[in-house]
């Protein structure tokens, strides 16, 4: 069997149930850990002076091969490019997009020096998967230093409708990359549907689905390729029972003290200007606004730790949400309540997930989300007996799945307000009902299924391209004999 070898801009210093506040690590490690591998990827370090050197570290089935980045490919490549260019671009925030064509040579750069670190590691039937944003001139940096083996590539955040896009100066030169893979894999029908749509109108390309319900096949830019949508998934029943069995512990115990019975809207995202925080804040306020009877009758906690606090734009959303935050608890609290509990550590898994199941209310509003792992977490964490509800942004990938939540738009202050106030409100009937219904779509496509679904088409590219080859073998064995026979068949 192939082996895999998992590429990705960060390779998570993860550890069983431990704490992993980010969504490709929590995704790839649970992939990876099941079939045995190799990760590869930037250790997380920056050096200011040195050469930096791959650590090869063997732990259980999973091979973890890293490496420092030197200061300037930090800024240029992680901070800039990455960071400041594609991320608000791609979560359609063209208002906060800022692009340096430096970044943008430190971002290829980059690429190209992490794909030659790679090559001496590879063997001939390794298959590559590439995750994300930072790493999409990969597979052109690969084929330059003469690598043939299969490479598909996973885009974990949404890809941008063309008109927001174009915004990004070298869109062309990033599709082109892109192109380079022989499978793209999207987490949703809409991010699939507004790369093909800029495949066919942007770079003349065309996309045919030949009537099969496989990947469509999209040729541009010379090359023939395939992409699909693979929604990321969880594995609900061991989240289930990592709740259930954090239900006794401390944590939830000194939570549901500080309760004193209340009910609890709960909400966890790493510390992101695209997880609509600031719009959550205000449409809890808006519930207590309206909602009287709900004043000093439920609390709303907020974990949210830090990421890219070197960033000034999320310098930024972290003073407005300390602002909105301590003026909504100053309108409102009283000497006993305190309506907004903010929190900026991390946790471990097993925490998180007791904690889920005491909220009564799972508050997942971002405003752009490639999936959004937590939404997905929350439900799968619930007792079946008496579930909590799901309010869910529909600007999240995982609200093509999730029919079960309450569908909310992030902008929409009012409408967050009163599906909140539904939510709390909802019988007991209806919300096993909709969990129920939540629970068989999240088994169904848990995260093995999206890795399996990926890795089978991914494979079948490589048969295409040795079924290719041995026909075309076939034809010049056959040419060949008609040779000898001297009377060539027309
Ligand atoms: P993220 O933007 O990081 O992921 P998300 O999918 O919600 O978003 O994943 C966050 C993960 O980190 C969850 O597993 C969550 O439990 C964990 N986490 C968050 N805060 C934590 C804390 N305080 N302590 C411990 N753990 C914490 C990106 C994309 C998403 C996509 C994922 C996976 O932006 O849209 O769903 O990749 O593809």
């Amino acid at each position: 069997m192939s082996r895999l070898i998992i590429v990705s801009n960060r390779v998570a210093p993860i550890s069983e149930g431990g704490p992993a506040a980010g969504g490709l690590a929590v995704g790839v490690y649970d992939a990876l850990k099941e079939t045995g591998g190799m990760w590869f990827g930037w250790s997380g370090d920056v050096l200011s002076s040195g050469q930096p050197q791959i650590k090869v570290e063997e732990r259980g089935p999973v091979t973890f091969a890293t490496i420092a980045l030197m200061r300037r490919d930090y800024d240029q490549y992680y901070r800039g490019f990455s960071n400041a260019t594609l991320w608000p671009a791609f979560h359609y925030r063209a208002d906060l997009l800022q692009y340096d064509r430096h970044d943008f040579e430190g971002y290829c750069r980059v690429n190209a020096w992490l794909a030659q670190q790679l090559v001496p590691l590879l063997r001939d039937d390794d298959v590559i998967w590439v995750h994300d944003y930072h790493l999409i001139p990969f597979a052109q940096a690969l084929r330059a230093a003469g690598v043939k083996n299969r490479i598909g590539f996973f885009l974990h955040i949404p890809f941008p409708a063309s008109q927001v896009l174009l915004a990004v100066p070298p869109h062309r030169e990033l599709v082109e990359a892109l192109c380079s893979f022989d499978l793209l894999g999207f987490q949703t029908a809409p991010d699939l549907r507004a790369f093909c749509d800029y495949i066919v109108n942007e770079a003349n390309g065309s996309v045919d689905n030949a009537g099969s319900s496989g990947p469509l096949t999209v040729h541009a830019f010379g090359r023939t390729l395939r992409a699909a949508a693979y929604p990321i998934g969880v594995y609900p029943d061991e989240i289930a029972e990592l709740a259930k069995a954090g239900e006794r512990g401390k944590p939830v115990r000194t939570m549901k003290a500080t309760l004193h019975s209340r009910k609890l809207i709960m909400s966890v995202d790493r510390l992101d200007y695209s997880k609509g925080l600031v719009e959550r804040f205000r449409a809890f306020e808006r519930l207590l606004e309206h909602a009287t009877a709900q004043r000093n009758k439920v609390s709303f906690l907020q974990i949210a730790p830090p990421t890219r606090a070197d960033m000034h734009a999320y310098q930024d959303i972290r003073l407005q949400l300390e602002g909105e935050s301590g003026r909504i608890n100053g309108r409102f609290a009283e000497l006993d309540w305190t309506p907004i509990l903010y929190i900026h550590k991390q946790y471990e898994r097993s925490v998180l997930a007791a904690l889920f199941r005491t909220a009564h209310v799972g508050y997942v509003t971002p405003l752009r989300d490639g999936m959004n792992l937590v939404a997905k977490e929350y439900v799968s964490a619930q007792d079946p007996e008496n579930p909590g509800v799901l309010v869910l942004s529909r600007f999240a990938g995982a609200a093509q799945e999730l029919e079960g939540a309450l569908i909310v738009n992030p902008v929409d202050i009012d409408g967050m307000a009163e599906a909140l106030a539904t939510a709390l409100q909802m019988p007991l009937a209806e919300r096993q009902a909709r969990h129920r219904d939540m629970m068989v779509q999240l088994r169904e496509n848990n995260v093995s299924v999206w890795r399996d679904n990926f890795m089978r088409d991914l494979q079948a590219v490589g048969a295409r391209v040795k079924a290719a080859k041995s026909a075309k073998s076939k034809v010049v064995t056959a040419g060949k004999k008609r040779a000898v026979r001297k009377k060539p068949a027309v």
